[in-house]
């Protein structure tokens, strides 16, 4: 009972920290990063990326709540949790970029704007890469600048969250 009660009082917590919450979400094997074919990904880990999340946000007057999973369902799980909790949603899918449906449509039931992020240029890499089922249902696509793509991503859906605010 006691943990109800808690649990109740902590639901009106992401209320006020909602309006400002940036989803970050990664796919799998970004959890990798540091070691992982550096060559192609670069040599900051997920922890270097967090941070810079954390720095561009906080500077831009928002909080990152940032994330990884290997797991399909369980990012499905966290974009429709972003619906209620966040203003916006940033999401490097990794190889789920590619492949799944169940993403692009938990994406389009999102109604908070999206910005999809790669390190890397999918674009001159193999031609599997080069489609992308996140793509139809985000705002826009940053790729190819490793971890600054991520502060971009931050400082444009800001701008956008802001846009939308104005009305
Ligand atoms: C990350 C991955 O894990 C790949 O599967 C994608 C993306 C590209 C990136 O560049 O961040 O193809």
């Amino acid at each position: 009972m006691a943990r109800k009660e808690a649990s109740a009082d902590l639901r009106e917590l992401p209320l006020t920290a909602m309006a400002n919450a940036i989803f970050v979400l990664n796919g799998p094997n970004l959890n990798l990063l540091g070691t992982r074919e550096p060559e192609v990904y670069g040599t900051e880990t997920l922890e270097d990326l967090k941070a810079r999340c954390d720095r561009k946000a906080h500077a831009l007057g928002f909080v990152v709540d940032f994330r990884q999973s290997n797991n399909e369902g369980e990012l499905v799980n966290w974009i429709q949790e972003a619906r209620t909790d966040a203003s916006g949603l940033i999401v490097n899918a990794g190889a789920f970029t590619h492949t799944s449906i169940a993403m692009l449509d938990a994406l389009l039931a999102c109604t908070v704007p999206v910005v999809e992020v790669h390190l890397s240029n999918i674009f001159t890499r193999e031609p599997f890469r080069h489609r992308s089922y996140v793509s139809k249902a985000a705002k826009g696509v940053i790729c190819g600048f490793g971890g600054l793509g991520y502060e971009l991503a931050i400082e444009a859906l800001a701008a956008a969250i802001s846009r939308a605010k104005a009305g």
